[in-house]
């Protein structure tokens, strides 16, 4: 005799149980992606983060633990030209970390609009555009793979055949914080493109350096759509106070700023 009772109650686990989780693998697809965790800002590097060698670690074992809830990765690259136009030692008279105003002669570019959040839109309406730019050691050269400008990944970082690289900061006349696209906001890399392609709805950020790569990535991300995760473990700022503000602006941006272990929660 089944006791009808009991039999409803089974039928309604069974309910509860599957049909949020099928909901949700429907409506969420997810991205991993590890920004510029190169030889450059490490240890021994030209533009060496501090502490930044600790992001390895803590990105290696989210990997270990939560491929399995990534549908792709993205490792990006910053990308530098030998004499790029963010190094110091390309400016005459210039030291490291100094900021200046990049001048840019238009040739019938496209500009974003006002806040700029989608490059090449609108008319520049000018002959030029000024862009401000902090001057750096040279670090990540283009092919360089030791020494204090290797562009290397680094050596401890797990990676997989199916990561996606995007390269960022390849053309020499413009400096690219953001892996969406450059800081004048003229031109975009692939990695809208290819988060689209996959269908990508929400994004986990990690890597190097908090605040200027990570949160310009963020930023850009969140404009774009994406629900958009910072791992605030994973990352490391070149400079504790402006690392602080970079997670307030996120915060107020609709970013979710979170710990490695509040994602293991999240999972
Ligand atoms: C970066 C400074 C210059 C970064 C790149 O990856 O955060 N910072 N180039
Ligand atoms: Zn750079």
């Amino acid at each position: 005799d089944i006791m009808w009772p009991d039999f409803v109650c089974v039928v309604c686990l069974i309910i509860v149980h599957f049909q949020p989780t099928q909901a949700a693998n429907t409506q969420t697809v997810s991205a991993f992606v590890i920004i510029d965790v190169q030889e450059c800002f490490l240890e021994g590097g030209n533009l060496a983060v501090k502490d930044g060698n600790a992001v390895i670690e803590v990105i290696n074992r989210i990997r270990e633990k939560w491929q399995r809830f990534f549908t792709l990765t993205v490792l990006t690259k910053d990308w530098h030209c030998k004499e790029h136009v963010s190094f110091a030692s390309s400016h005459s008279s210039r030291k490291p970390f100094e900021d200046v105003e990049l001048n840019y002669t238009l040739k019938g570019e496209l500009c974003s609009e006002a806040g700029g959040t989608v490059p090449g839109t609108v008319d520049c309406k000018g002959p030029t555009k000024t862009v401000a730019q902090k001057l750096w050691p040279d670090h990540c050269i283009a092919n360089v793979t030791s020494g204090g400008t290797s562009s290397n990944l680094a050596k401890g970082l797990k990676t997989y055949d199916t990561d996606i690289v995007v390269i960022k900061g390849d053309n020499c006349q413009r400096d690219s914080y953001s892996a969406f696209w450059d800081n004048g906001n003229f031109s975009s890399t692939a990695l809208h493109g290819t988060l689209k392609s996959y269908g990508v709805t929400t994004v986990y950020m990690v890597g190097l350096a908090l605040d200027y790569c990570v949160f310009e990535s963020a930023k850009d991300a969140k404009h774009l759509g994406y629900n958009t995760f910072v791992i605030r473990d994973a990352t490391r700022p070149v400079d504790n106070t402006t690392g602080d503000s970079a997670v307030s602006t996120m915060l107020r941006a609709g970013v979710n700023v979170i710990t490695s272990q509040q994602l293991d929660k999240l999972m």
